[in-house]
């Protein structure tokens, strides 16, 4: 056998032995003969589209038809104004992953219980009939609304499986549609209260300008945030801006970038905003020309007309409100366990260093009431005065103003039901009849509940949405959900879930446009490095056939084949970008880049010429007090102006004296969410394992490496800790995305968070409180 393959390969002895030893070290399926054909080293240009924070120019090193080496962006010079696009560890890693043995090779068919595990292998044709009959058969007898194409972001390219399949059943009458995401449910929804948009980012090329950096829960030395904002950080810390973290944890970024760590108790950082403002008012700091010339809402004199008294802003700080409390330093320190002497030096030097940037990332948001940190970090911007000017910045979701058009496959979904992406447990098992109360948009009420889910590159099902344990017993349900199709490359806990699972083609086995995540002038095209292997499919291609099985193939494709529709979104791209590279440029560079004479200011304009470029909400002003959220007539969960609201399953609530420790499940550095879990060579960079403080550790006779048990009402978790002082008492984390695992007592033993966590949307967005659980952490 090895001589002759040694020949078909036409490679010596000694490589093949060393390819075969390394493969067996690393997990990964043999090389095949089939591969002997590509025998010259190329280096083909890709990217990652994954929802892993960055976007970079990934380079293939391909001999044999296979991947031999991965490096990055290395031949343009690495200017301050272009800095190179360089990978991290995932996609430097990444043949640990689309070699791995596990990959998904053929369709397979649940033969057991759902969720129980069991599948045989089956055809294409086989799984497509399948899939074809129960679609029409459910979308017969229950409607649109039953159909749900599961939030999913393994494949965020422009070709993805979920873009075809929306073009597909919306072709074939609609399906449920979701709004909002994990990632910024409550920011998204929120910061347009203040400003009218969630575009609230200058460009990063500005934070040079910034005198002092507050970073809010922002951590992207590892959650990446944009390929290079670390970078910039640095840059801007070189020019000599201070960096403050404000954060739980004693994060990676702090660690490289911070001139101080302030640690903050999960859930209360408006209690830290409002105590901010109390200084501010108190030492009067604020810039008050700014609030009364640009705001409504901060003071009784800038009130809506209609509005009863007492509502402002500063009513509600000095107590002077309802609530009869003022929001001083000392009432704030028993809430987020930061010392009063501390919060009253930040206000003032927030207060007092212009410009200053107060940057929120998405952490403190996923939360019980995140709405209202987004809308916190919003006022505090207006009360120093730090909206619409270089080395400012408006805080709230923080997205750049300056993006690059990229053309989207296009679809038309005739049904317009919406639910939150977080409220799919509710459309299960009480959609028929849903109405706004939980989450639905576009309709009154659903005219049915989810009957088929297309899962197509998430693992959201059981491992990503909250409550595991819970979304488990709810799919198990066969009367409940009647059929689900799980595409992916790993057996994941959602795939277990499903009737059907298919087998994906990898981001490196095909071609693509990707944008860059949030922030980044450029597009990438990914170049297809090594041939799909297996029996797995590209989305086109199996989608194509499933609309042939419901008479829609020739509207499908418009006659295209794959190839052509890549051609077609790029010259889409092109027509509305000017300097737009051709097709086969584009896909020899890789990249298409822009760049900006100057930094983009969000809302320069509306500052600088507020009367003719009023800010795009109702009252053409910034919203301290919005009108709009007083008309919900929520006030105690939806408050007109943004308050601290003290949460359930957060510090004071009465159940944490059973369950003392705030858990929240931080994004590493080692995976995307779930993806890359199963790397072996990721295990080696970090074990999963729960971040807990020394003290809470010592009462406990804890030690580190100890196994020990963190578990709530809803679930258990059984893995190694790290017993460490970079985390702050009261607080423990377990990086969100280890693969849920089971044992025979329901234990989880791989330390996926989400067995802990709560199915609770948040009140105005709905959306996902995965950073708020109490738990109690023994040694077991
Ligand atoms: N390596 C890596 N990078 C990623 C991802 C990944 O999975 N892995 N995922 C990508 C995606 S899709 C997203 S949405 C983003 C997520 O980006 P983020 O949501 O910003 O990331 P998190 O790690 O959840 O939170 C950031 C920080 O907030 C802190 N934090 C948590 N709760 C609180 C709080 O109540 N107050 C304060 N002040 N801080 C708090 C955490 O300790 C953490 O250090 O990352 C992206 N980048
Ligand atoms: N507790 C807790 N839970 C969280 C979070 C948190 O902070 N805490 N964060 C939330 C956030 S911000 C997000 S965005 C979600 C993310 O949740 P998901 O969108 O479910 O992301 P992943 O877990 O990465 O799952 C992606 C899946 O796609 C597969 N995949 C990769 N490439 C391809 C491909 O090319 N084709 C196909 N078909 N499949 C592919 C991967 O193998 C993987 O199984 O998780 C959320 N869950
Ligand atoms: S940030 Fe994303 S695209 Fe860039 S190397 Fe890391 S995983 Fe790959
Ligand atoms: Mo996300």
């Amino acid at each position: 056998m090895k001589i002759d393959r040694i020949k078909l390969l036409n490679i010596d002895k000694n490589t093949l032995e060393f390819i075969e030893k390394s493969c067996q070290r690393d997990g990964f399926y043999t090389f095949s003969s089939e591969d002997a054909h590509d025998e010259r080293e190329r280096i083909v240009s890709t990217s990652g589209s994954h929802n892993c924070g960055g976007r970079c120019v990934i380079k293939a090193h391909v001999k044999y038809n296979r991947i031999v080496r991965i490096s990055t962006e290395d031949d343009i010079p690495d200017t301050e104004k272009v800095p190179q696009l360089r990978g991290c560890l995932r996609c430097r890693a990444y043949r640990n992953r689309i070699y791995n043995c596990d990959r998904l090779k053929y369709p397979m068919k649940r033969i057991g219980k759902r969720g129980e595990g069991k599948f045989k292998p089956i055809t294409w044709q086989e799984a497509l009939d399948i899939t074809a009959d129960n679609l029409k058969r459910i979308m017969h007898k229950y409607g649109p609304d039953s159909i749900y194409i599961q939030y999913a972001t393994g494949n965020e390219g422009k070709l993805s499986e979920k873009a075809w399949m929306k073009r597909l059943l919306g072709m074939y009458g609609g399906y449920l549609s979701y709004y909002g995401n994990y990632s910024t449910a409550c920011t998204q929804t929120a910061t347009p209260y203040t400003f009218g948009t969630i575009y609230t980012g200058n460009s990063r090329e500005d934070w040079v300008n910034s005198r002092l950096i507050i970073l809010l829960g922002f951590n992207p030395a590892d959650t990446i945030h944009g390929t290079n904002t670390a970078y910039y950080l640095k840059m801007a810390r070189n020019a000599g801006a201070k960096i403050i973290s404000i954060d739980p944890i004693y994060s990676n970024t702090a660690v490289a970038l911070a001139d101080k760590w302030i640690p903050v108790r999960p859930t209360t950082d408006n209690a830290l905003m409002d105590a901010m403002a109390y200084v501010m008012i108190e030492e009067n700091l604020q810039d008050q020309k700014f609030l009364d010339r640009y705001c409504v809402g901060f003071d009784e004199s800038h009130m809506p007309s209609g509005i009863p008294g007492g509502n402002s802003y500063k009513n509600y700080i000095l107590g002077e409100d309802g609530s009869k409390i003022s929001k001083t330093p000392a009432w704030a320190e028993t809430i987020t366990g930061i010392p009063r002497e501390t919060i009253v030096e930040l206000a003032r030097e927030y207060a007092l260093t212009k410009p200053a940037a107060l940057i929120q990332g998405f952490g403190p948001q996923r939360h019980a009431y995140g709405e209202q940190v987004a809308r916190g970090g919003t006022v505090l911007a207006a009360m120093t005065g730090n909206i619409g000017i270089s080395g400012g910045w408006a805080s709230g979701t923080g997205y750049p103003v300056e993006n690059i058009y990229a053309a989207s496959i296009p679809y038309y979904n005739p049904n317009k039901s919406e639910i939150s992406m977080f409220s799919w447990p509710d459309a299960i098992v009480r959609g028929k009849g849903m109405g706004a109360d939980l989450s639905v948009r576009g309709a009154k009420k659903l005219s049915s509940s989810i009957k088929l889910i297309f899962n197509l590159g998430g693992n959201c099902l059981v491992n990503q949405h909250t409550d595991s344990n819970g979304t488990a017993g709810i799919l198990r349900d066969e009367d409940l959900v009647k059929f689900i199709v799980t595409n992916d490359q790993f057996f994941t806990a959602s795939a277990k879930f499903s009737d059907i699972i298919l087998p994906s083609d990898d981001m490196m086995e095909r071609e693509d446009i990707v944008t860059p995540w949030d922030v980044g002038s450029y597009l990438l095209f990914m170049n297809k490095a090594v041939d799909t292997v297996f029996q797995c499919r590209n989305g086109y291609d199996w989608i194509g056939e499933l609309a042939k099985r419901l008479g829609l193939f020739d509207r499908f494709t418009e006659g295209r084949s794959l190839n052509e529709w890549v051609e077609y979104l790029i010259e889409e791209t092109a027509k509305k970008n000017p300097d737009f590279p051709s097709c086969s440029e584009f896909k020899k560079k890789g990249i298409y880049r822009r760049s900006y004479e100057k930094p983009s200011i969000a809302f320069k304009k509306q500052i600088e010429d507020p009367l003719h470029d009023p800010f795009p909400t109702p009252s053409g002003k910034i919203e301290i007090f919005s009108n709009r959220l007083w008309g919900m007539n929520n006030p105690e969960k939806i408050p007109a102006v943004p308050k601290y609201i003290s949460a359930w399953e957060g510090p004071e609530d009465p159940i944490s004296r059973k369950y003392p420790i705030q858990c929240i499940g931080h994004h590493s550095k080692r995976r995307v969410h779930s993806t890359f879990d199963n790397m072996g060579w990721m295990e080696e960079v970090e074990r999963q394992q729960v971040f807990m403080n020394c003290e809470d550790a010592r009462v406990r006779h804890i030690s580190d490496g100890d196994m020990v048990k963190v578990f709530n009402s809803r679930g258990t978790v059984i893995i190694p800790v790290k017993v460490t002082a970079r985390i702050m008492p009261g607080v423990a984390s377990i990086p969100q995305g280890a693969w849920w695992t089971p044992d025979k007592n329901g234990a989880d033993r791989r330390g996926c968070i989400n067995v802990l966590t709560r199915y609770k949307p948040t009140p105005l967005a709905f959306g996902n409180p995965s950073h708020t659980s109490l738990v109690e952490i023994k040694k077991v």
